[in-house]
């Protein structure tokens, strides 16, 4: 057990699973580096911290406050600025009384970057905000942009607009429709301006850590670095549990799965190596009936053994189309297919050698865990930094081959059902890439580039 370095920081996730899981992984390679840390949750997310309160019972402290009443009564795209906002406004004051009752408080704040006005605490307080990126160096340069150059059409219904950000890397271009929604409709609303501080507050703040490493992203970090004036952006992932990890620790990684590990663990045994599709859309997605009944069908149809896990639909959003599955579905694919419905020991499943493609909605952890597991991906994109995230597995790494996006391109189940069939091959050319791209990822984050990243950056705190 490493002592404390007295060095005390407050890390700060965004309460919802895909920002909060890699912070905690980060905060663990903190905690072993002999940092104090504070870290602030909502009471739902607590019971995550038990495996790291009990590994470091003196170095990692809670700070528990309020989660702010839910967005329920916003329509969809106005769901995630309407809870910046209430957590803004709810946590602001409490934590400026934490801060100051503290005898000895935390001399640096890492924070989620949807948490951009923890510049503005911080600077009250004295201290350094690090905006924490739970999305890699691609996507945040295109959100960066769209603040800085906003761009809309003249009608904002008109959904093949096309949108470019020549000054980045490989200029990606958008139809207006693969814009965040979060993003779209603000052109001319007041919740813009909001939204848009938040980014500007990441840019102003003392620098980066991101959930990314040098080597997949590099032409990306060095376009930020000049964007943001300094080169105080350090890459330190894919920050995953390590790959010698008990499998009840990967297996319980952000959530309980909803079929026992072993169940899955075992069902996967029996299969041949790489013979295996795995299917998740990540903590938020739910499937509308048109692209379940698309997906199901496909999977059915494609002669493959695969493992699907399908999120059932968010009860309090549940008046939004959802798709279930079919009824006597499971039945008709025993044996060749697992369904899981819920939550899935996602890491687990992607490090075992049975499973060979992963079809996936590409958010950016899923996106690692995908390229540290060496399988081949399909990318079905819904939203958020899933568009940007495709590019770069697709057009610019080759480890993934396009089967979907969004609502608008719903892949024929035909289409589909053959592209899961060749994925499976053992020739394709993404697998080889793939591999070649793993072993790349491990050596990162195995005395590679992310572990001198991160070195270098608690030695800037502890200096
Ligand atoms: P992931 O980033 O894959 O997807 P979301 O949950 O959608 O999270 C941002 O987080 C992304 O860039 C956004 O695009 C947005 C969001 N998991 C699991 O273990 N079992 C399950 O059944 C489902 C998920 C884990 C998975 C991953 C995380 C999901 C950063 O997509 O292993 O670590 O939950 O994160």
């Amino acid at each position: 057990m490493t002592t404390a370095t007295g060095v005390h920081i407050l890390v700060y996730p965004f309460p919802s699973s895909g920002h909060i899981i890699p912070l905690l992984d980060l905060t663990q390679r903190l905690l072993i580096r002999g940092l104090t840390v504070t870290i602030l949750v909502t009471p739902a997310n607590l019971p995550l911290l038990d495996p790291y309160l009990s590994t470091h019972p003196s170095s990692l402290k809670q700070l528990v406050l309020p989660a702010p009443g839910s967005a329920i009564s916003c329509p969809p795209q106005k769901r995630l600025v309407s809870i910046i906002r209430a957590i803004r406004d709810l946590h602001y004051p409490m934590l400026l009384q934490w801060f100051q009752s503290q005898s000895s408080p935390p001399m640096t704040i890492v924070s989620d970057f949807f948490l951009g006005w923890t510049r503005h605490l911080a600077s009250e307080l004295g201290v350094p905000r690090i905006v924490f990126s739970p999305s890699g160096a691609f996507a945040l340069s295109v959100g960066f942009s769209m603040c800085r150059d906003p761009q809309e059409p003249d009608d904002p219904e008109d959904m093949n607009f096309q949108v470019s950000f020549p000054k980045i890397p490989n200029s990606p271009v958008y139809p207006w429709w693969q814009i965040p929604q979060h993003v779209r409709c603000f052109r001319g609303d007041p919740d813009r301006e909001f939204y848009m501080s938040n980014i500007l507050d990441n840019a102003a703040s003392w620098g980066f850590l991101f959930n990314s490493f040098v080597e997949l992203e590099r032409v990306y970090f060095d376009h930020l670095k000049r964007e943001l004036g300094h080169d105080r952006v350090f890459a330190v992932g894919p920050v995953l549990p390590p790959d010698n990890s008990n499998l009840e620790e990967s297996a319980s990684r952000g959530g309980v799965s909803s079929v026992p590990c072993h169940e899955v663990m075992t069902w996967l045994d029996a299969r041949p190596d790489h013979s295996v599709v795995y299917v998740c859309f990540g903590s938020r997605v739910v499937l509308t009936s048109r692209q379940m009944d698309v997906l199901t069908s496909a999977l059915e149809s494609s002669g493959v053994q695969f493992l699907l896990c399908v999120r059932g639909p968010d009860e309090k959003f549940a008046s939004d189309d959802h798709g279930v599955i079919p009824c006597g579905y499971e039945a008709r694919v025993e044996g060749r297919g697992f369904v899981i419905k819920g939550w899935a020991p996602q890491v687990a499943v992607l490090r075992h050698r049975a499973v060979g493609t992963f079809l996936t909605h590409c958010g950016w952890n899923s996106t690692l865990e995908g390229i540290a597991a060496g399988v081949v991906m399909l990318t079905w994109p819904m939203g958020a930094d899933q568009y940007t995230n495709a590019k770069l597995l697709v057009d610019q790494l080759g480890v993934a081959i396009r089967a979907g996006e969004g609502t608008q391109n719903i892949p024929e189940s035909t289409v589909l059902a053959r592209l899961l069939a060749i994925s499976v091959e053992g020739s394709r050319p993404e697998r080889s890439r793939a591999n070649e791209l793993s072993d790349v990822a491990l050596s990162a984050v195995n005395a590679g580039s992310s572990v001198k990243e991160l070195d270098e950056f608690v030695k800037l705190l502890t200096d």
